[in-house]
């Protein structure tokens, strides 16, 4: 495990102001107290963590009418879509134009039935990570379940082989080494939300705390 005191890192990112200015012409590109990066930084609580892919597995459970065990081969076979986005750190980073590839949310929903109650998603992953979303904000046609990252298998320092893209909330609402998604009737706070962050996490409105 990492030697960082969460509660710590959730302090110290509170006062911590932008390192730089962001880029007036990118005004429209990058969310209030961001600054662009062009490397991809890799942002993990605790070990990375390592899964073959033929060993991956992911469970869709909770208030859905059809529970669903799906292996990395199911996985592959359903429609692949890409997507070209930027995405948001709520450390201030944020990347444009990354470019992903895998399987909309919607498309497993299709498959697993959400019960008409169920109004939130528990993100689950390999380690013990967790993060809480409204089903709503994963319905979007740009939520996937990725696989690969600028046309390659994603590294398992992102994730690999398998992480949720939710580009449009800040990036620790999308789980590396996904193993989980459980639809949830009440919200419930996830890992970082425990000790402060934000529920929701939409970075045009600075939720980041709270
Ligand atoms: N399992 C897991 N998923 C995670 C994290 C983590 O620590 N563990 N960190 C989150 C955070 S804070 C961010 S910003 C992104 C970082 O993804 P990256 O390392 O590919 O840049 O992953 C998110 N998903
Ligand atoms: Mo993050």
């Amino acid at each position: 495990m990492s030697i960082f005191d969460p509660l710590k890192r959730v302090e110290r990112l509170k006062k911590a102001r932008p390192g730089r200015e962001a880029d007036a012409e990118l005004e429209n590109r990058i969310p209030p107290g961001q600054y662009e990066t062009k490397k991809f930084p890799v942002l993990t609580y605790g070990d990375t963590q390592h899964i073959k892919p033929e060993e991956w597995k992911m469970h869709i459970f909770g208030l859905v009418e059809n529970p669903l065990t799906l292996s990395w081969q199911e996985l592959l076979a359903l429609p692949a879509v890409s997507i070209r986005r930027d995405i948001h750190c709520v450390t201030r980073w944020s990347m444009l134009d990354s470019h992903w590839e895998g399987v909309l949310f919607s498309e497993l929903v299709k498959k697993v039935r959400p019960a008409p109650e169920a109004r939130f998603v528990m993100q689950h992953s390999y380690g013990g990570y967790t993060t809480n979303l409204p089903l709503e904000d994963l319905l979007t046609e740009d939520v996937i379940i990725a696989y690969q990252y600028e046309g390659k298998p994603l590294d398992p320092d992102h994730g690999g082989p398998v992480r949720m893209v939710a580009p449009q909330l800040y990036f620790w609402k999308s789980a590396k080494w996904l193993k989980g998604l459980e639809f949830m009737a009440e919200d419930r706070p996830g890992f970082w939300e425990q000790y402060g962050y934000h529920m929701h996490g939409d970075p045009w409105s600075e939720e980041r705390f709270g």
